[in-house]
């Protein structure tokens, strides 16, 4: 598929995918959602790629959100074919086997938001903002936020935010755990970069098995996310690459 409103580099084993709409601040209409589902779908199967960056292009945005030109003149069943392409773009991003940084480069709302909490941890640039506005357009978020937001920030904090659709600043993120970092603007893709490559340079299916793990058994008991994990566990000795890399420690002491 050709992409026109993604950006797509593949290198060092890094897929780096930036929403490019930067004229309407990278908001998500259908064709971006289509082309979302295409290229998550891709990067999955591309043994080239073994960890994933999604940011936005510009200077200002991240994605403020689904396209409200788009949305505004929806009727019920085509907000709900919007809706069906929205959950298979943002569960699809969910499920990917391999792991997903948001680099958050500037405003991160509504949909552009919910995305973020479907990507394994985020880091924001300093200028970045947060919200939900969606109540203030006579909606609520439809992408999955009222589900991932109140597991990752609590019921109470995600009903404030949520309810009153204010927005708040990177450091206010980070301070209730939406965002793992907040990076100077400037280097906020570097030093993305520099975190996915070293997940990068670590054993494929270690990493991949540890994500699917950790999500999987986040919803379990303990003793029942314990199990899973240690059945997970042994699939690493099937392969080589858990031999190699023991073997490598061990002669490197010699
Ligand atoms: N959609 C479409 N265009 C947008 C946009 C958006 N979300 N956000 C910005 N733009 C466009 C602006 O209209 C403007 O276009 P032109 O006038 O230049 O043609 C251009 O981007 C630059 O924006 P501004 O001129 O407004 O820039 P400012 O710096 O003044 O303000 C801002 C930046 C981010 C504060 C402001 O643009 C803003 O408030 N944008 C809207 C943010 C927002 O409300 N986002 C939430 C959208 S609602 C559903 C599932 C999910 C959803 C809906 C349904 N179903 C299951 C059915 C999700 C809904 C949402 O995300």
């Amino acid at each position: 598929m050709d992409y026109n409103n993604l950006l797509v580099e593949i290198n060092d084993g890094l897929g780096i995918v930036t929403f490019n709409r930067p004229k309407a601040l990278n908001a998500l209409n259908r064709k971006t959602l289509e082309e979302f589902i295409d290229i998550v779908n891709s990067l999955n199967a591309n043994d080239d790629v073994n960890v994933v960056i999604i940011t936005g292009a510009g200077e200002k945005a991240f994605i403020a959100g689904a396209d409200i030109a788009e949305m505004k003149d929806m009727k019920p069943l085509e907000a709900r074919q919007f809706m069906k392409l929205g959950h298979e773009a943002i569960s699809g991003l969910e499920e990917l086997q391999k792991p997903v940084i948001a680099a958050v480069n500037g405003f991160a709302l509504g949909g552009g938001a919910e995305l973020t909490l479907a990507c394994d941890f985020s880091f924001a640039s300093e200028n970045a903002k947060f919200g939900f506005p969606e109540v203030s357009l006579g909606i609520f978020p439809g992408f999955g936020g009222t589900q991932r937001l109140p597991r990752l920030i609590g019921k109470a904090r995600a009903k404030e935010l949520i309810l009153t659709g204010k927005m708040i600043s990177a450091q206010e993120a980070f301070e209730i755990g939406m965002v793992n970092r907040v990076i100077p603007t400037k280097d906020l893709l570097s030093e993305t970069i520099k975190v996915a490559s070293t997940i990068a340079s670590n054993s494929t299916i270690g990493v991949k098995l540890a994500k699917a793990v950790i999500d999987k058994g986040y919803n379990l008991d303990l003793a029942n996310g314990r199990a899973l994990e240690r059945s997970s566990i042994s699939l690493c000795f099937a392969g080589e690459d858990q031999k190699k890399r023991m073997t490598a420690f061990l002669e490197k002491g010699k």
